[in-house]
């Protein structure tokens, strides 16, 4: 412990949410904070999946922060989605606009973080062999950062390249004249197959489950409407703030059984010839009816058997089985025709799976099929991937992994019991991964920003959820879910994707706007749930600790 140093705040990873803590907490608080990221720059998510196609599938002009009014005016984005490169610019031009990288320990990874109930410090340990204690530590890991290649035998011995698109090389891959494989259907999978097709001699396509995915109709930004989009900036971050997606848009019109046959497939062809996500949100019933949710995504399965040529290619492409948004919706470019091609082959694993990667191929039944490059688009150990991957452990020495074995447990999605003065940005039991994060992001960092001005003033220094509130949120979020039809799919967000994880839906579904609400009533209710005291117990006095909000 000789060289060990001191700082108020540890934030863990310098995405988006680190990115902006910092910022809050150090310029803001005047807080000195210290920064751990473990890739070489900042980014996050932005600064690893960096495979041909990536990009967001919230519009660019909401997918960015909202603290600063001359950035959000100076910087411009060209495209309707934003492609990754250029998120990757934005987070750099971040980085250098607000000074982040002074305070970022880059190429270092957090490998432990003990609380020391006696100094009211967190220990935080990296693999660098730093050591620093600080009265406060703060995850901003990302939900989907843990990249995750199912444990295929054989793996080693493919003579190969293997790439996985959460993972991807800085200096790009060349597959002109290689045949390759590409393993998985999700949102990564989509965006990059079409891609790799482009430019490969032969794509073989492993699919498990076929996805629903509705057209993103990308394109250009035009002067016009970015000119006046800036004008009206502050009164749409605010309608974004408080919307359930965290981006405004269209009401619904309605229940989807409300409305005749012709009515219906009016209105769909309508959101599905605009493009994007919007297409969910025609009716207010699609993600909790099966019955309207049904009708969207039959008018899906239609349109995949108009653009897929080959009869029997477009029926194994069909999602059947699991209600449309039940998984994650995706959104795509070209990925239906690219089944078109001649260079394109789709396999299904559904039935028959992967059994073992070979030295030449991968290995399905009987069938190897020889390839030069596999690009797993696997997913991710989600949401609790990164934060179990640290050894965090609390006041009386219990792992966080330990405590949460049965599946995450938390109070607002941000804090959790037995873990003091540790805030975990978008965790599990928050809207995060359901919601624009970034929207996300700002509204934990501004809430915990806000907490510690609190406590500051208070003469608080140690916060902590009490496991009663914990309790009550935790079933609040799980009743909020048994509402939807979410819980109908084999989705990361249960964890269905990693065999053996705890079948828990992670996160929260009742929206970024009335979650916010739920927060800042917690904060002006004295921080109801949680329990704020002093390392001198005479210079405050205790918290309360009572109701949780029913929620919505
Ligand atoms: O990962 P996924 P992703 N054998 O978990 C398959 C965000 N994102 O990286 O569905 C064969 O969705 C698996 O099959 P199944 C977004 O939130 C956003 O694509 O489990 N296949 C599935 O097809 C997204 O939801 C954007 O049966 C196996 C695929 O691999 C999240 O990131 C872009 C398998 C994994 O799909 C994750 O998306 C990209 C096995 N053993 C990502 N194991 C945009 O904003 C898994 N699979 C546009």
């Amino acid at each position: 412990m000789s060289d060990i140093q001191r700082c108020d705040a540890v934030v863990i990873g310098a995405g988006f949410a680190g990115m902006y803590a910092l910022h809050r907490l150090r310029d803001d608080l005047g807080l000195r904070v210290r920064v751990f990221e473990r890739g070489t720059d900042v980014g996050g998510t932005w600064y690893w999946n960096r495979y041909p196609g990536a990009r967001c599938d919230v519009e660019s002009m909401y997918y960015s922060y909202s603290f600063s009014a001359e950035l959000e005016q100076e910087w411009e984005w060209s495209e309707l989605y934003p492609a990754q490169p250029e998120i990757l610019a934005y987070a750099n031009h971040v980085a250098d606009r607000f000074d982040l990288r002074a305070d970022i320990a880059f190429e270092t990874s957090v490998e432990s973080a003990e609380f020391d109930e006696g100094a009211l410090e967190w220990i935080v340990r990296t693999d660098r062999g730093e050591t620093v204690a600080a009265r406060f530590l703060i995850t901003a890991v990302g939900c989907l950062s843990a990249s995750r290649i199912p444990p295929f035998p054989g793996l080693d011995s493919f003579a190969g390249e293997i790439y996985h698109t959460g993972e991807w090389p800085h200096e790009g891959v060349d597959f002109s004249g290689k045949r390759v494989a590409v393993v998985g259907t999700g949102s990564s999978g989509l965006q990059v197959i079409p891609k790799i097709a482009e430019q490969a001699e032969h794509l073989t396509v492993f699919q498990r489950t076929p996805a629903f995915s509705l057209p993103a109709r990308n394109r250009p930004l035009g002067a016009q409407e970015v000119a006046e989009f800036k004008a009206d900036y502050p009164a749409r971050r605010a309608a974004a703030r408080m919307a359930p997606s965290g981006v405004p848009g269209i009401p619904p019109v309605g229940s989807a059984l409300s409305v005749t046959d012709e009515q219906r497939e009016q209105l769909l062809t309508e959101r599905w010839n605009r493009g994007g996500t919007s297409f969910m949100r025609v009716f207010n019933d699609t993600v909790v009816n099966l019955d309207a949710n049904e009708f969207s995504a039959e008018f899906v399965r239609e349109r995949i058997r108009d653009i897929v040529d080959d009869p029997a290619t477009a029926d194994k492409l069909i999602p059947r089985g699991y209600p449309i948004g039940a998984k994650r919706i995706c959104l795509d470019t070209d990925y239906w025709v690219t089944f078109n091609r001649d260079n394109v082959d789709l396999v299904s694993v559904r039935d028959t799976p992967i059994e073992e990667i070979t030295a030449a191929g991968l290995r399905v039944g009987d069938t190897e099929y020889a390839v030069d490059v596999i690009v797993f688009a696997t997913g991710y150990d989600a949401m609790t991937g990164p934060l179990n991957a640290i050894d965090i452990r609390g006041a009386d020495g219990v792992a966080l992994r330990e405590t949460w074995a049965a599946g995450p447990r938390t109070y607002l999605g941000i804090a959790t019991a037995g873990f003091p003065n540790l805030f975990m940005l978008t965790a599990p039991g928050s809207p995060s991964v359901l919601v624009n994060v970034i929207i996300s992001i700002e509204q934990h960092v501004d809430w915990v920003a806000d907490t510690l001005t609190h406590m500051r003033e208070n003469g608080y220094s140690r916060i902590e959820a009490v496991l009663d509130a914990q309790d009550r949120w935790v079933e609040h979020v799980n009743e909020a879910a048994s509402r939807t039809l979410f819980l109908q799919g084999n989705s990361w967000y249960l964890g269905a994707n990693v065999p053996g994880k705890p079948r828990v839906f992670m996160p929260y579904v009742g929206g970024a706007g009335p979650y916010r609400k739920i927060c800042d009533e917690v904060a002006a209710d004295g921080y109801r749930g949680f329990t704020l005291s002093a390392a001198n117990p005479e210079s405050a006095t205790s918290g309360r600790a009572v109701d949780v909000p029913a929620g919505n």
